[in-house]
Protein backbone atom coordinates (compact mmCIF):
# COMPACT_ATOMS: atom_id res chain seq x y z
CA UNK A 1 0.00 0.00 0.00
CA UNK A 2 1.34 3.39 -1.26
CA UNK A 3 2.10 6.01 1.67
CA UNK A 4 0.11 8.60 -0.02
CA UNK A 5 -3.90 8.65 -0.69
CA UNK A 6 -6.20 10.14 -3.65
CA UNK A 7 -7.40 13.01 -1.79
CA UNK A 8 -7.90 16.12 -4.06
CA UNK A 9 -5.01 18.88 -2.57
CA UNK A 10 -8.09 21.60 -2.31
CA UNK A 11 -10.23 19.28 0.22
CA UNK A 12 -10.96 21.47 2.52
CA UNK A 13 -9.43 18.63 5.16
CA UNK A 14 -6.76 17.63 2.99
CA UNK A 15 -4.29 17.55 5.97
CA UNK A 16 -6.07 15.83 8.24
CA UNK A 17 -7.66 13.18 5.20
CA UNK A 18 -3.80 12.54 4.66
CA UNK A 19 -3.03 12.29 8.40
CA UNK A 20 -5.82 10.22 9.31
CA UNK A 21 -4.77 7.50 5.61
CA UNK A 22 -1.03 7.52 7.00
CA UNK A 23 -2.08 6.14 10.30
CA UNK A 24 -4.19 3.59 8.84
CA UNK A 25 -1.87 2.20 6.13
CA UNK A 26 0.75 2.31 9.31
CA UNK A 27 -1.58 -0.06 11.28
CA UNK A 28 -2.09 -2.33 7.31
CA UNK A 29 1.96 -2.55 7.22
CA UNK A 30 2.88 -3.93 10.74
CA UNK A 31 4.25 -0.18 12.04
CA UNK A 32 0.96 1.50 13.95
CA UNK A 33 -0.78 -0.17 16.99
CA UNK A 34 -4.70 -0.25 16.08
CA UNK A 35 -4.48 2.04 19.50
CA UNK A 36 -2.70 4.39 17.35
CA UNK A 37 -5.78 5.09 15.23
CA UNK A 38 -7.41 6.50 18.71
CA UNK A 39 -4.59 8.73 19.65
CA UNK A 40 -4.42 10.14 16.19
CA UNK A 41 -8.41 10.85 16.72
CA UNK A 42 -7.52 12.60 19.88
CA UNK A 43 -4.48 14.93 18.58
CA UNK A 44 -7.01 15.54 15.74
CA UNK A 45 -9.45 16.99 17.73
CA UNK A 46 -6.75 18.91 19.80
CA UNK A 47 -5.17 20.48 16.59
CA UNK A 48 -8.65 21.98 15.66
CA UNK A 49 -9.33 23.18 18.75
CA UNK A 50 -5.71 24.84 18.38
CA UNK A 51 -6.41 26.29 15.00
CA UNK A 52 -4.55 23.84 13.08
CA UNK A 53 -1.03 26.21 13.21
CA UNK A 54 1.52 26.79 14.97
CA UNK A 55 1.34 29.55 17.06
CA UNK A 56 4.39 31.45 18.20
CA UNK A 57 4.49 30.03 21.64
CA UNK A 58 5.02 26.42 20.34
CA UNK A 59 7.22 27.73 17.67
CA UNK A 60 9.53 29.16 20.95
CA UNK A 61 9.38 26.38 22.36
CA UNK A 62 10.28 23.97 18.77
CA UNK A 63 13.43 26.42 19.40
CA UNK A 64 14.11 25.64 22.98
CA UNK A 65 14.28 22.27 21.46
CA UNK A 66 16.71 22.73 18.74
CA UNK A 67 18.96 24.70 21.33
CA UNK A 68 18.73 21.34 23.95
CA UNK A 69 19.41 19.32 21.15
CA UNK A 70 22.47 21.29 19.81
CA UNK A 71 23.97 21.58 23.33
CA UNK A 72 23.49 17.75 24.22
CA UNK A 73 26.38 15.34 24.56
CA UNK A 74 23.88 12.04 23.69
CA UNK A 75 20.62 13.11 22.07
CA UNK A 76 17.62 10.58 21.38
CA UNK A 77 14.98 10.91 19.33
CA UNK A 78 12.29 7.88 20.60
CA UNK A 79 10.34 6.87 17.83
CA UNK A 80 6.52 5.33 18.06
CA UNK A 81 3.96 3.41 16.22
CA UNK A 82 2.24 6.87 14.87
CA UNK A 83 5.88 9.09 14.61
CA UNK A 84 6.73 6.38 12.57
CA UNK A 85 3.45 6.48 10.27
CA UNK A 86 3.37 10.26 10.33
CA UNK A 87 7.07 11.42 10.61
CA UNK A 88 9.49 9.11 8.97
CA UNK A 89 11.99 11.15 6.69
CA UNK A 90 11.42 14.38 9.05
CA UNK A 91 12.93 12.17 12.49
CA UNK A 92 15.83 11.30 10.34
CA UNK A 93 16.52 14.61 9.18
CA UNK A 94 16.10 15.94 12.51
CA UNK A 95 18.63 13.32 13.25
CA UNK A 96 20.93 14.44 10.74
CA UNK A 97 20.81 18.13 11.37
CA UNK A 98 21.77 17.78 15.41
CA UNK A 99 23.51 14.00 15.64
CA UNK A 100 20.83 12.74 17.78
CA UNK A 101 20.28 9.48 17.54
CA UNK A 102 17.19 7.20 16.80
CA UNK A 103 15.53 4.73 18.82
CA UNK A 104 12.36 2.60 18.52
CA UNK A 105 10.15 2.57 21.84
CA UNK A 106 6.65 0.78 21.76
CA UNK A 107 4.40 0.95 24.27
CA UNK A 108 2.54 -2.00 22.83
CA UNK A 109 5.95 -3.20 22.12
CA UNK A 110 6.42 -6.67 19.98
CA UNK A 111 9.55 -7.67 18.23
CA UNK A 112 8.15 -7.87 14.76
CA UNK A 113 7.17 -4.38 15.42
CA UNK A 114 10.04 -2.91 16.35
CA UNK A 115 11.95 -4.59 13.67
CA UNK A 116 9.07 -3.27 10.96
CA UNK A 117 9.63 0.22 12.31
CA UNK A 118 13.33 0.48 12.26
CA UNK A 119 12.98 -0.93 8.48
CA UNK A 120 10.77 0.99 7.92
CA UNK A 121 12.59 4.16 8.59
CA UNK A 122 15.71 2.77 6.77
CA UNK A 123 13.48 3.18 3.90
CA UNK A 124 13.56 6.85 4.61
CA UNK A 125 16.75 7.02 4.88
CA UNK A 126 18.19 6.31 8.62
CA UNK A 127 21.70 4.64 8.78
CA UNK A 128 21.30 3.60 12.28
CA UNK A 129 18.01 2.56 14.32
CA UNK A 130 18.52 1.48 18.03
CA UNK A 131 16.21 0.32 20.21
CA UNK A 132 16.52 -3.65 19.32
CA UNK A 133 18.62 -4.75 21.47
CA UNK A 134 16.73 -3.47 24.95
CA UNK A 135 19.74 -4.71 27.29
CA UNK A 136 18.73 -1.83 29.34
CA UNK A 137 15.74 -0.70 31.52
CA UNK A 138 13.70 2.32 32.31
CA UNK A 139 13.56 2.26 36.62
CA UNK A 140 10.06 2.09 38.01
CA UNK A 141 8.53 1.29 34.99
CA UNK A 142 6.41 -2.36 34.66
CA UNK A 143 5.42 -1.96 31.03
CA UNK A 144 6.99 -2.67 27.79
CA UNK A 145 8.29 0.78 27.21
CA UNK A 146 10.62 0.22 30.02
CA UNK A 147 12.85 -1.46 27.66
CA UNK A 148 16.08 0.91 26.03
CA UNK A 149 19.44 0.24 24.40
CA UNK A 150 22.00 0.95 26.56
CA UNK A 151 23.69 2.65 24.67
CA UNK A 152 20.69 4.88 23.20
CA UNK A 153 18.08 6.17 25.50
CA UNK A 154 19.74 4.61 28.74
CA UNK A 155 22.84 7.01 28.05
CA UNK A 156 20.95 10.00 26.66
CA UNK A 157 21.10 13.54 28.21
CA UNK A 158 18.28 14.40 26.14
CA UNK A 159 15.21 12.48 24.88
CA UNK A 160 12.48 13.77 22.84
CA UNK A 161 9.39 12.32 23.75
CA UNK A 162 6.67 12.41 21.09
CA UNK A 163 3.07 11.23 21.36
CA UNK A 164 2.65 8.61 24.58
CA UNK A 165 1.66 8.31 27.60
CA UNK A 166 3.08 10.39 30.69
CA UNK A 167 4.57 6.96 32.98
CA UNK A 168 7.60 7.02 30.72
CA UNK A 169 8.33 10.68 30.55
CA UNK A 170 8.14 10.51 34.32
CA UNK A 171 10.61 8.32 34.62
CA UNK A 172 12.86 9.42 32.36
CA UNK A 173 12.30 12.94 34.30
CA UNK A 174 13.49 10.85 37.32
CA UNK A 175 16.28 9.45 35.87
CA UNK A 176 17.56 13.07 35.10
CA UNK A 177 17.22 13.64 31.46
CA UNK A 178 16.30 16.63 29.68
CA UNK A 179 12.69 15.75 28.13
CA UNK A 180 11.48 17.16 24.87
CA UNK A 181 7.99 16.11 24.41
CA UNK A 182 5.60 16.98 20.98
CA UNK A 183 1.83 16.75 22.21
CA UNK A 184 -1.24 18.53 21.27
CA UNK A 185 -2.99 17.80 24.43
CA UNK A 186 -1.12 20.48 27.04
CA UNK A 187 -2.76 18.90 29.94
CA UNK A 188 -1.03 15.72 29.32
CA UNK A 189 0.92 14.48 31.93
CA UNK A 190 4.38 13.82 29.38
CA UNK A 191 3.71 17.91 28.35
CA UNK A 192 3.38 18.65 32.25
CA UNK A 193 6.54 16.63 33.26
CA UNK A 194 8.82 18.36 29.79
CA UNK A 195 11.68 20.60 29.95
CA UNK A 196 10.34 21.55 26.64
CA UNK A 197 6.49 20.87 25.84
CA UNK A 198 6.09 21.60 21.85
CA UNK A 199 2.22 22.01 21.32
CA UNK A 200 2.10 21.37 18.27
CA UNK A 201 1.36 18.82 15.65
CA UNK A 202 4.25 16.84 15.26
CA UNK A 203 3.81 16.84 11.11
CA UNK A 204 4.45 20.75 12.06
CA UNK A 205 6.71 20.30 15.04
CA UNK A 206 9.43 18.09 13.97
CA UNK A 207 10.18 19.91 10.85
CA UNK A 208 10.00 22.92 12.69
CA UNK A 209 12.24 21.79 15.21
CA UNK A 210 14.91 20.74 12.46
CA UNK A 211 14.82 24.42 10.57
CA UNK A 212 16.11 25.79 14.18
CA UNK A 213 18.58 23.94 14.53
CA UNK A 214 19.82 24.45 11.33
CA UNK A 215 19.54 28.05 11.88
CA UNK A 216 21.56 27.83 15.26
CA UNK A 217 23.96 25.60 13.31
CA UNK A 218 26.84 28.28 14.10
CA UNK A 219 25.77 29.35 17.62
CA UNK A 220 28.06 29.50 20.53
CA UNK A 221 26.81 26.95 23.50
CA UNK A 222 26.40 30.61 26.02
CA UNK A 223 23.88 32.03 22.73
CA UNK A 224 22.24 28.44 23.08
CA UNK A 225 22.30 28.20 27.03
CA UNK A 226 20.44 31.59 26.89
CA UNK A 227 17.61 30.26 24.64
CA UNK A 228 16.95 27.08 26.64
CA UNK A 229 17.32 29.42 29.89
CA UNK A 230 14.64 31.99 28.42
CA UNK A 231 12.07 29.39 28.08
CA UNK A 232 9.15 29.26 30.73
CA UNK A 233 7.52 25.48 30.14
CA UNK A 234 5.14 26.51 32.37
CA UNK A 235 4.22 29.60 30.40
CA UNK A 236 4.09 27.25 26.99
CA UNK A 237 1.87 25.29 28.50
CA UNK A 238 -0.82 28.35 29.68
CA UNK A 239 -0.68 30.00 26.35
CA UNK A 240 -2.11 26.50 24.58
CA UNK A 241 -4.46 25.93 27.03
CA UNK A 242 -5.78 29.80 26.74
CA UNK A 243 -6.04 28.92 23.23
CA UNK A 244 -8.09 26.42 23.55
CA UNK A 245 -10.79 27.80 26.26
CA UNK A 246 -10.62 31.12 23.84
CA UNK A 247 -10.04 29.79 20.79
CA UNK A 248 -7.89 30.27 17.53
CA UNK A 249 -8.81 33.79 17.21
CA UNK A 250 -7.32 34.50 20.59
CA UNK A 251 -4.36 36.71 20.49
CA UNK A 252 -2.29 34.78 23.09
CA UNK A 253 1.04 36.36 23.04
O1 LIG B 1 3.24 2.60 19.01
P1 LIG B 1 3.01 2.39 20.48
O2 LIG B 1 2.69 0.95 20.81
O3 LIG B 1 4.18 2.87 21.29
O4 LIG B 1 1.71 3.23 20.93
C1 LIG B 1 1.68 4.60 20.71
C2 LIG B 1 0.37 5.30 21.19
C3 LIG B 1 0.31 6.68 20.55
C4 LIG B 1 -0.83 4.48 20.75
C5 LIG B 1 0.41 5.41 22.71
O5 LIG B 1 1.57 6.11 23.07
C6 LIG B 1 -0.82 6.10 23.27
O6 LIG B 1 -1.84 5.47 23.53
O7 LIG B 1 -0.71 7.40 23.47
P2 LIG B 1 -1.89 8.33 24.08
O8 LIG B 1 -1.99 8.06 25.55
O9 LIG B 1 -3.12 8.24 23.24
O10 LIG B 1 -1.24 9.74 23.91
C7 LIG B 1 -0.97 10.26 22.66
C8 LIG B 1 -0.93 11.78 22.78
O11 LIG B 1 -0.44 12.30 21.56
C9 LIG B 1 -2.31 12.42 23.03
O12 LIG B 1 -2.19 13.40 24.04
C10 LIG B 1 -2.66 13.07 21.68
O13 LIG B 1 -3.38 14.28 21.86
C11 LIG B 1 -1.29 13.35 21.12
N1 LIG B 1 -1.24 13.33 19.65
C12 LIG B 1 -1.85 12.47 18.79
N2 LIG B 1 -1.55 12.74 17.52
C13 LIG B 1 -0.70 13.80 17.54
C14 LIG B 1 -0.48 14.17 18.90
N3 LIG B 1 0.34 15.17 19.26
C15 LIG B 1 1.00 15.82 18.26
N4 LIG B 1 0.85 15.52 16.94
C16 LIG B 1 0.02 14.52 16.54
N5 LIG B 1 -0.12 14.25 15.23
Amino acid sequence: MSDEVDVPADHPRYQSLLTRHRIEAGVEKGITSTQGLIAEGRGEAFDYLLGEETTPSADRAARAAAAHFLLAAHPVISVNGNVAALVPEEVVELAEATGADIEVNLFGRTEERVRAIAEHLREHGAEEVKGLTADARIPGLSHERAKVDADGIYDADVVLVPLEDGDRAEALGEMGKTEIVIDLNPLSRSARVAAVPIVDNILRALPNVTRHARDLAGASDAELAEIVEAFDPAAALDDAERRLREGAVAEDE
